[in-house]
C-alpha cells in the first residue's frame, strides 16, 4: 500500500502543519498502515541536561526536508508503504515507571529520552507473537545502557538494556552495540553488556579501520539472519560534531554519514520496530541532531521497504 503525500510543487515544504516526513496524521489516515510515527515527549529518565522532551517536535520540524525516495537504497517508502504520523503517546512527566507503562503500542517512536524505547521494544516483541528467544537488536549509541539503576531508580536512559534482557523481549545474544566510547562511571558498567553476550562494535573500530568495522557489523547482520530485529538509534552515536543537541554527549563518535550507513546495513531485515531518541533541541545547533534523527528515521524505514520489495 502506498501513501499519498503532499507534493512540495503544490504544499511547498515550509508550508503546513509539521508532521513527520508529511506523512498523513492517522486521525485524517484510513486503513491499516505499516509504519505509524510517535513521537514520546518525555525525559523523565534522563541523567544529565534535560530537555528531550521537546525531541519529536524538532525531529518533526526538521524532517519537512527528508524525502521518500533513498538514492543509497534505490527504494521509494511513500509508494511502498502506508504511512502515518500518530502524533505523541501519552506521556506520565514525572514518573519514568508510569510513563512506560503508558507508551505501550506504537511502531516507530521519536523520544524523548532512551528510557522510552523500553515501552517500544516491548510492544514490539508483543506485536510479534512473544517469541520466546526475544527480538534481536541493534542499538548505535555512545553509551552501553545497562547500568542496573541511577539513584536507586530501575528505570531510566541509562539501564534500557538491562530491563529488555531481564524482560526476556530482547536476546542478548543477537544484540549488537555500535559507537560506545569515552568514560565511565566504573568499568563494572561494561560486565552486564559483555557477560549476557552481547556484541560491541565501540566507536575506536570506525576510526581504526572502518571497512573492518563495516564487516563486523555485516558479520552480526549474517549471524541474526531473518531474526525479527528491533533498531534503537540515540542520536549521542554521532559525534558533538554532528549532535550536539543531545543531553549526554561524549567525544569521538561517528560522522553522520557512518551511523547512517550503519543503519542502512540492515537494508532488508525483518525489521519489527525502531526508535530514534535524546534529540534536546535547546542543546541544538542550526538543527543539526533533529536532522539527523530524522534522517536516521528515514532510514529504518527505507531498509525495511528493501525487504519488503524483495
Ligand atoms: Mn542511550
Amino acid at each position: 500500500m502506498a501513501t499519498e503525500l503532499p507534493s512540495g510543487r503544490v504544499q511547498p515544504r515550509f508550508a503546513g502543519l509539521a508532521t513527520f516526513m508529511r506523512f498523513p496524521r492517522l486521525s485524517d489516515a484510513s486503513g491499516t498502515h505499516d509504519w505509524i510515527v510517535y513521537g514520546i515527549p518525555f525525559d523523565g529518565g534522563t541523567t544529565f541536561h534535560p530537555g528531550a522532551r521537546f525531541g519529536p517536535r524538532a525531529v518533526r520540524e526538521a524532517s519537512q526536508y527528508v524525502k521518500p525516495a533513498s538514492i543509497e537504497l534505490q527504494v521509494d517508502v511513500a509508494k511502498v508503504f502506508s504511512l502515518a504520523d500518530a502524533g505523541d503517546a501519552p506521556v506520565a512527566p514525572f514518573s519514568c515507571a508510569d510513563n512506560l507503562d503508558m507508551v505501550t503500542d506504537f511502531a516507530k517512536a521519536l523520544g524523548g529520552d532512551h528510557s522510552v524505547s523500553l515501552a517500544n521494544i516491548r510492544a514490539a516483541w508483543e506485536h510479534c507473537g512473544r517469541p520466546a528467544s526475544g527480538l534481536a537488536l541493534v542499538v548505535l549509541d555512545a553509551h552501553v545502557d545497562s547500568v542496573d539503576r541511577v539513584w536507586d531508580e530501575p528505570f531510566s536512559h541509562a539501564s534500557v538494556l538491562r530491563r529488555a534482557v531481564e524482560d526476556g523481549c530482547i536476546d542478548p545474544t543477537r544484540t549488537l552495540l555500535i559507537g560506545q566510547r569515552g568514560g565511565l562511571n566504573t568499568l563494572d558498567d561494561l560486565v552486564f553488556a559483555r557477560d549476557s553476550g552481547m556484541t560491541t562494535i565501540p566507536a575506536a573500530a570506525f576510526h581504526a579501520d572502518a571497512a573492518d568495522a563495516a564487516e563486523q557489523v555485516q558479520a552480526f547482520r549474517r549471524r541474526i539472519a531473518d531474526a525479527p530485529l528491533y533498531l534503537s538509534c540515540d542520536v549521542d552515536c554521532a559525534d558533538p560534531a554532528f549532535a550536539p543537541g543531545t543531553g549526554t554527549p561524549v567525544c569521538g563518535g561517528l560522522s553522520s554519514g557512518d551511523l547512517l550507513a550503519q543503519v542502512r546495513a540492515f537494508a532488508g531485515a525483518q525489521l519489527v520496530g525502531a526508535d530514534v531518541v535524546e534529540v534536546c533541541p535547546a542543546r541544538d545547533v542550526a538543527g543539526i541532531t533533529a536532522l539527523l534523527a530524522a534522517h536516521v528515521a528515514f532510514e529504518c524505514i527505507a531498509i525495511d521497504a528493501v525487504g519488503r520489495t524483495a
